[in-house]
């Protein structure tokens, strides 16, 4: 591995300038609910991100999940008509997962997930005062793995939204797919979740490839979301950073368990 960076040099913005992304990307987040900045990492920061994820992989859990829950993460509701969103099993998942407290306190991941400039453009982007890091000992930072197969099925996050960095992408496959805004706090439109997932909204999809380096800051509560699945030798690898404009979130013990077979 490289010689260690500061967190600000992992990063290819001058603290001076992180000010003027954080609006860009709030701009765009208002506008579409996602918003990427391509290049975030400096050449050296991602050599460095890389060379710690591809070293800590051997050590993943590997979270594979039946489809047993709807796009809205709770068993299927019979009360509804066959078909109906609310009643349709998801796509399940298949991937390989490195939590928070696998990564040691030298951990360059951990230090650029610490840093105060982070949370500072994370805040800007989503235009809140401050956000805090996940109290979560496993959540708070998540190194995911996808290779050949893997996949994420469709679903709407139960988080307002998520903070990742590109690492690695795949051969084929592995994009992440979304309808943005498919459906807001006061409408449901179930009719258009239901074409998107027959395959029949083409249109209403965005695909946003894996490109190493970037920082992408999505809002999935709304938007139907997933990974497709991986095709080729490679493996696309994403980190999930967790912030809240609340502090002191944890997971649950269910998710903790299906994502990664144990509860601490
Ligand atoms: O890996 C990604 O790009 C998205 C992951 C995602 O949707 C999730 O973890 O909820
Ligand atoms: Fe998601």
């Amino acid at each position: 591995m490289s010689r260690s960076l500061l967190p600000a040099e992992c990063v290819a913005y001058e603290e001076a300038e992180l000010a003027g992304l954080a609006s860009t990307l709030k701009s765009k987040l208002d506008d579409d609910g996602v918003a990427v900045a391509p290049g975030f990492l400096s050449p050296e920061g991602l050599e460095l991100l890389q060379g710690e994820a591809r070293e800590l992989e051997p050590g993943c859990y590997r979270s594979v999940r039946e489809p047993r829950s709807t796009v809205y993460v709770e068993a299927p509701d019979p009360s509804y008509p066959a078909g109906h969103p609310r009643r349709r099993v998801g796509g399940g998942a298949s991937l390989g997962i490195i939590a928070y407290d696998e990564l040691t306190q030298s951990s360059p991941l951990r230090a650029l997930y610490e840093w105060q400039g982070l949370a500072s453009l994370v805040a800007g982007a989503l235009g809140v005062p401050t956000v805090y890091p996940y109290a979560d000992p496993l959540g708070a930072i998540n190194v995911t793995y996808m290779g050949s197969g893997d996949h994420l099925g469709w679903h709407f996050d139960q988080t307002d939204f998520v903070v990742s960095l590109a690492l690695a992408g795949s051969e084929d496959g592995g994009e992440l797919e979304s309808a943005n805004r498919v459906r807001s706090s006061s409408d449901e439109h179930y009719e258009m979740v239901g074409a998107v997932l027959d395959g029949k909204a083409e249109g209403a999809v965005s695909r946003f490839k894996v490109v190493p380096g970037s920082l992408m800051l999505f809002q999935g509560r709304h938007s139907l979301h997933r990974v497709s699945e991986v095709a080729g030798g490679d493996v696309r690898c994403v980190v999930l950073l967790g912030f809240d404009t609340r502090p002191g979130t944890t997971s649950s013990e269910t998710l903790r368990l299906a994502r990664y077979g144990r509860n601490g």
